[in-house]
């Protein structure tokens, strides 16, 4: 049967998942909406038979129907989501971030690797763009030889009234984290953050744009123009710098018009268009996997990596100092 999932969490994500697990994605269906706000949880709900609103996570993961859960809700409220599922020993996609900290990361780990297999898939989306996954097979085969830099662009044309300095590298530059240990197949062991004069749109109390370095044990520089407020469009680019050659990824595809003097394309407007495609990728491996009983795509571990390197990045951009990642052995489960 088609595989009942309950989406935990309707905000701009969450409703798109929503929308794409009941319009797109095979093999799946949406049994269970959860949002604190009831009415808007009710109002996705009535759209979709057989779907039932809930307001508390805890009773939508015990009905009959719910096969798997995928948590869409803020980042603070996905530890007591997760550690509920494990208990039911339910599949989960969750989005980024896993947790707010590591402390809270490691608590799910260990959790997990009580039930002892694998369970949760962190939804870093990008390991499941196009133009990523090239450049992953890219730089995998070898056949530029050591990756040496790798140089990192995001762009947001603004962001939402609450976001923070820190939110700048939790939630934003998290994408970079998780994509640089992915191509490169290390940790990063250090970042340093830098700031140069503000933009004069950046929100009062954030320092945007900002320059982020990451070193990684292999010792190649990576480096992450971080910018959310550019105005013009959201764009996520990358190039990676290696001993026999150069490659790039992000640069805008066409349609190219011509008229009227000039030339060029157009700007994705939002991270949901730009990244269209590696979402419903992503949701669609996932439902595959959890219904062969397996569990693909990036990690607890990952996800606690990536938390323990947001850590460094946070204090590396308060103090303005180079900070040391510390990470805790891999276990096995993770290996
Ligand atoms: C947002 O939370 C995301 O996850 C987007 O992918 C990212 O580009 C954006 O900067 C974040 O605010």
């Amino acid at each position: 049967r088609a595989l009942g999932v309950a989406v935990v969490g309707t905000g701009k994500m969450g409703a798109d998942h929503v929308r794409r697990l009941h319009q797109v994605v095979s093999g799946a269906r949406v049994t269970a909406v959860v949002d604190i706000e009831v009415e808007r949880a009710r109002t996705l709900a009535e759209g979709i038979d057989g779907c039932t609103a809930y307001t508390d996570p805890t009773a939508a993961m015990a009905a009959q129907d719910v096969d798997a859960v995928l948590i869409a809700s803020p980042g603070p409220a996905h530890e007591a989501a997760l550690l509920e599922a494990l208990r039911r020993d339910l599949p989960v996609l969750c989005e980024k971030p896993l947790t707010p900290d590591a402390a809270s990361a490691l608590r799910v780990m260990d959790a997990e690797q009580k039930l002892g297999h694998r369970r949760i898939q962190v939804g870093f989306m990008r390991r499941y763009d196009a133009e990523y996954m090239k450049l992953e097979r890219l730089l995998r085969s070898g056949q530029l030889g050591n990756t040496l830099m790798l140089h990192h662009r995001h762009r947001n044309p603004a962001m939402p009234p609450w976001f923070t300095n820190e939110m700048l590298i939790n939630d934003s530059v998290v994408h970079e984290m998780d994509v640089t240990r992915w191509l490169l197949d290390q940790e990063i062991t250090a970042v340093t953050v830098l700031k140069p004069a503000p933009s004069s749109y950046a929100p009062e109390g954030m320092d945007d744009p900002q320059f982020v370095l990451f070193e990684t044990e292999s010792g190649a520089l990576v480096d992450v123009e971080i910018f959310g407020h550019c105005g013009y469009g959201y764009q996520v680019q990358a190039e990676a710098v290696c001993e026999r050659g150069t490659v790039r990824i992000g640069d805008e595809s066409g349609p190219w018009l011509s008229a009227d003097g000039r030339w060029g394309g157009a700007v994705t407007p939002d991270y949901l268009e730009r990244f269209a495609d590696a979402y419903d990728r992503q949701v669609q491996a996932w439902v595959d996997a959890t219904r062969r009983g397996e569990v693909t795509g990036p990690s607890v571990w990952d996800g606690y990596a990536a938390a323990a390197v947001c850590e460094a990045g946070v204090s590396a951009q308060r103090d303005g100092q180079r900070v040391e990642v510390e990470l805790i052995e891999r276990p096995a489960l993770y290996e």
